[in-house]
């Protein structure tokens, strides 16, 4: 069992035999370094782990659990396999498919039997997800997401959707309201990780410290309920807004223990939509949660095993410049930079919006090299597994995939960033400025990003409006425009502060 497979429900389990299987869990340092991890996902992982091996030898299991210091540990999922393969003398091993292309190559691998199992947490199995890919030109979530209603009955009445219609995002833009109340709930850490992670890992980017991540299906119920009552109501309305300082606005921080297994997806969005029966959340708030996990959460890992292995790799804008150092913590100028990768650092969590509309945003008028950025995502939050993190990045955010996932780029200027958030009262820059000495840098390498793809991008009627304005724009502003956009651009790979 790896470490995003915690749950008593899974499909292993369920086919294993008490009486003669053995449980397999390995802290290894294979999976602990396949990107430098930020500490706090590595020791909410072991932790996890640990927690998990014990319920289920208080459930009567035979477990044989590596941590990551015991002397004999070959520090691969294989090896480990193998080695306890070797004093069981058995027939073979039970797994249920890992969540990732490499580890399921690494089981294909071994030179024992291994008997792979579907990984049934998820509402669309592969099958499923290729049935209803099959023959479309496009692939948008939205439609897959009406499947996922019909197919779990959620907020359906027969056949329509509660409410009348499927969606309810035009109801979630709001503005960021003044003060706000919700953070999630904390638990005690555990003391002997946190000494391993901090000795092995401390000098990652991120802080271990102060950690209160739940690490238990119980205590992740209870951080959940606790959102239910304090954030859902809000969840919709300002789903999209940003403050500075406050990391977590009205989401529901459960990405991790979704993708780790302490929290079931199904379960989840049944209990939010108890929440909207018994009229303690509006129906905007509770349809935008269930969308997110029974639509993105399912449509993500649909496009990830449909696209196949090379998926990481693609980079149909030809991006290539190198991550610049502040995305590891360097100094920037640009607050709202600052503040989302401030508490990335701090919490290993941004929000939905943080992560697609200033840093990914960044990253893709800045042209740079979609791998690293893949990278980046898949190293600094507590919830990114490549299934779930490279569709959002490489397809949502970088639009490296060429378009499978977004029909257009997700770009802004600084003017869509002033609207959601707070971010700009304190910066260095001025959202007004669109050419001069404090230009808001968003709004330079909006235009320039444009101007320099407009091969590509002016055949999208999605987009005939942007190249409209630009085209309009005298032609001594756009030169100065281009001009400006390649200097900065400039400061930023000399290494400046910008
Ligand atoms: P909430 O906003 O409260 O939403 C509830 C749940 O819905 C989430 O926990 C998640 O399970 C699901 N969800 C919401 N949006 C998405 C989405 N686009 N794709 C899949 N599931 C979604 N999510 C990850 O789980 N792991 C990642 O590594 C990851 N990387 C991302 C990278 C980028 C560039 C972007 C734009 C998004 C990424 N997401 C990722 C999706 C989303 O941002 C996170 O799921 C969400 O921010 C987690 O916080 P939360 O639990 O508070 O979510
Ligand atoms: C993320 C992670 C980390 C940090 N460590 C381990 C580990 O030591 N052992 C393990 O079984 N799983 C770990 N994981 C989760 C795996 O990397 C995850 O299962 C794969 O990436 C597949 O999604
Ligand atoms: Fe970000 Fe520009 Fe606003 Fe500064 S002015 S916070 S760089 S959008």
């Amino acid at each position: 069992m790896l470490g995003d497979q915690l749950s008593l429900g899974l499909h292993g389990l369920r086919k294993a035999d008490k009486g003669s299987d053995i449980v397999v869990m390995a802290e290894v340092a294979d999976e602990a370094t396949y990107v430098p991890h930020h500490p706090k996902k590595i020791a909410f992982t072991f932790m996890a782990m640990r927690r998990f091996a014990e319920q289920l030898r208080a459930l009567g299991w035979q477990v044989c659990y590596s941590k990551l210091d015991d002397p004999d540990n070959t520090q691969s999922i294989g090896g480990e396999l193998i080695r306890y393969a070797s004093g069981q003398a058995t027939a073979g091993v039970i797994a249920t498919e890992p969540a990732e292309w490499r580890l399921i190559d690494a089981l294909g691998e071994l030179p024992l039997r291994v008997h792979m199992l579907s990984d049934d947490r998820f509402i669309a199995s592969h099958a499923d997800f290729e049935t209803w890919a099959a023959g479309r030109k496009q692939l948008r979530m939205e439609y897959f997401y009406r499947e996922m209603r019909r197919k779990t009955g959620l907020l359906m009445e027969g056949d329509t959707p509660v409410g009348g219609k499927w969606n309810f995002d035009h109801d979630n833009r709001k503005a960021p309201p003044k003060g706000i109340a919700h953070a999630p709930l904390t638990f005690a850490p555990d003391a002997e990780v946190m000494a391993l992670v901090q000795a092995l890992y401390g000098d990652n980017f991120g802080d271990l410290q102060p950690f209160g991540f739940a690490t238990t299906t119980a205590e992740a119920q209870k951080a959940f309920d606790h959102w239910l009552i304090h954030g859902l109501p809000f969840f919709g309305d300002y789903q999209d807004a940003m403050l500075s300082d406050q990391p977590f606005m009205y989401h529901a921080v459960i990405g991790l223990y979704l993708n780790a297994g302490l929290l079931d997806p199904r379960a989840v969005c049944e209990q939010a939509e108890a929440v909207y029966h018994a009229g303690a959340a509006p129906l905007n708030a509770v349809e935008g949660f269930i969308r997110q996990i029974i639509g993105w959460r399912e449509y993500v890992r649909g496009i990830y095993f449909l696209e196949g292995r090379d998926y990481t790799a693609r980079n149909a804008l030809a991006h290539t410049r190198s991550l610049p150092p502040m995305f590891w913590g360097a100094p920037t100028k640009m607050q709202c930079m600052d503040q989302t990768i401030g508490q990335t650092k701090r919490e290993a969590y941004a929000h939905h919006i943080q992560r697609l509309m200033i840093t990914g945003n960044f990253a893709l008028l800045a042209g740079i090299n979609p791998a690293e950025v893949h990278e980046w995502y898949l190293a600094v939050y507590a919830d990114a597994y490549e299934w779930v993190e490279a569709p959002n990045v490489i397809g949502m955010s970088q639009f490296a995939d060429g378009g499978i996932i977004a029909s257009k780029p997700y770009i802004s200027s600084g003017n869509y960033i002033h609207k959601m958030s707070d971010y700009c009262k304190s910066c260095a820059y001025r959202v007004q400025d669109k050419t001069g000495e404090k230009a808001c840098p968003f709004n330079l390498l909006y235009w320039d990003f444009l101007d320099r793809h407009r091969d590509k991008f002016k055949g999208n009627p999605r987009m005939a409006n942007m190249y409209r304005v630009w085209d309009k724009m005298d032609a001594a502003k756009r030169a100065s425009v281009l001009n400006e956009a390649q200097g900065w651009l400039a400061k930023l790979d000399r290494g400046h502060s910008v």
